[in-house]
């Protein structure tokens, strides 16, 4: 295989880690003049490498939330960033300002476009400040959300919410008209379940009665969401939630009540645009989700470095196979909250017995990794490229995602490099 020598060049500086080669790799792969690489790619992996690619140009997830005052959306955005980041009005309204707004809470981002929809009280907020959807109509013209969460309150989900999904329907719509090929997602969240019969039933509620409750108030919404939603071609879900966080003075976490969070997490990451979801994995701090996405873009690398070694690849185009490697380590990396510098990653491979002097240069990181081929010969096959891209893939995985102790990685890195080395020679 022909892999232009460009590449490697000059890749070993560290502003590459902002990824500028894999979007040359993925350009090359797949728009350009294919004479000059050798390598068939399958319609599968052109799929995986855009998808890769829109994970590369990651973007904060967008969300919006729509439900009564009081139905705890500004909770639940909180809930999410596990902090006291958005104002929770108890006793005072807090008004939605219909507008998108980019929260940032420590290393997370979240942008979020809040309404109330057009309930009581908005009638008298709508006489002065005009009409809720035309505000929300602006906003949305500006961007698209990626989700709407559709909230209302365990006990209130048979006080008349149907004129609620009307305003929902709207929204809806106005997305639609303006963005037709956009893939937005609705989630009906019943939130304040904790308030659900029996109340001095703590969490995971495990109580029967409060059980059947929490079901029963899911069922519902789920039916008039079913009932009332127009858009009969869109998969409805219904997800119930407790999102109570008491603060202290200082901004400490007294009291946590929060329940099911991580369910909701799952579900908005299964039907966010690619996009989103390496931040949102970030954002949320649900390992699940966290996992997944981390597994999915191991995979791809597994793929691509695969179809890479397909053709024998002679030793000095290891630093390609290498520097893909890299990438995808400081990507499972960010995923788990971490920064993409390098030091983590010098960490995690001190974790798997590879140390690396004291410069965190990542020179130094490719020449440390690619010590690893040596004991293949002068020829690296598909198998052993993909095969080590896996193995560094799940290791990075176990220590930033799954907090792994290191002997435990260590040792089944070992176990696995040997065994790919036993099975290709
Ligand atoms: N018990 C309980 N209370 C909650 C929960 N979520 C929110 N609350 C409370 O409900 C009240 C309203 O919560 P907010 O998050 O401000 O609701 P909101 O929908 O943002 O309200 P507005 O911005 O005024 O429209 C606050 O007193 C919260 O503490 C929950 O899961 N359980
Ligand atoms: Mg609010």
């Amino acid at each position: 295989m022909t892999m232009k020598s460009d590449f490697s060049s000059s890749m070993f500086n560290e502003s590459n880690l902002n990824y500028d080669l894999l979007k040359k790799i993925y350009e090359e792969f797949v728009n350009s003049n294919m004479g000059k690489l050798v390598i068939k790619i399958s319609p599968k992996l052109k799929n995986e490498l855009r998808d890769l690619i829109e994970i590369l140009n990651s973007r904060p997830p967008r969300v919006m939330t729509i439900g009564r005052r009081g139905s705890g959306k500004s909770s639940l955005i909180n809930a999410f960033l596990g902090s006291r980041v958005l104002k929770v009005g108890s006793v005072i309204a807090q008004t939605p300002t219909n507008e998108w707004l980019t929260i940032e809470s420590g290393n997370k981002t979240i942008e979020i476009l809040d309404s109330r929809g057009a309930g009581e009280g908005e009638k008298v907020r709508n006489a002065i400040h005009g009409n809720a959807l035309d505000s929300i109509s602006e906003a949305i013209q500006e961007k698209y959300p990626d989700t709407i969460l559709f909230l209302v309150k365990a006990k209130e989900v048979d006080a008349n919410i149907e004129h609620d999904i009307e305003f929902l329907n709207k929204v809806y719509k106005v997305i639609k008209s303006n963005y037709s090929d956009s893939k937005v997602s609705v989630i009906g969240v019943v939130t304040q379940v904790d308030e659900l019969d029996p109340i001095r039933v703590y969490k995971p509620f495990n109580d029967n009665t409060k059980q059947k409750n929490i079901y029963t108030a899911v069922k519902h919404l789920y039916d008039m969401m079913y009932k009332y939603f127009d858009d009969k071609d869109l998969k409805l879900n219904v997800v119930p939630v407790s999102a109570y966080m008491h603060f202290g003075e200082d901004g400490r976490l007294i009291d946590d009540l929060r329940w099911n969070i991580d369910t909701l997490a799952e579900e908005i990451s299964k039907n966010i645009p690619s996009q989103a979801q390496m931040a949102f994995a970030k954002m949320t701090e649900v390992k699940k989700v966290q996992s997944e996405i981390a597994e999915k873009i191991v995979n791809i690398f597994t793929a691509i470095t695969g179809t890479i070694g397909a053709e024998p690849i002679p030793a000095a185009d290891l630093p390609i196979l290498t520097s893909l490697q890299i990438t995808m380590i400081s990507m499972v990396a960010a995923i788990s909250g971490r920064s993409l510098a390098l030091k983590s990653m010098k960490e995690m491979l001190a974790a798997i017995g590879i140390n690396i002097g004291g410069a965190f240069l990542l020179r130094e990181i490719a020449r440390a990794l690619s010590k690893l081929w040596v004991g293949y010969g002068n020829l690296i096959s598909g198998a052993i490229a993909g095969g080590t891209t896996k193995i560094y893939g799940k290791a990075a995985i176990d220590y930033f995602i799954n907090n792994k102790d290191e002997n435990t990685i260590r040792k089944a890195v070992d176990n696995e490099l040997m065994n790919i080395r036993e099975t290709s020679t």
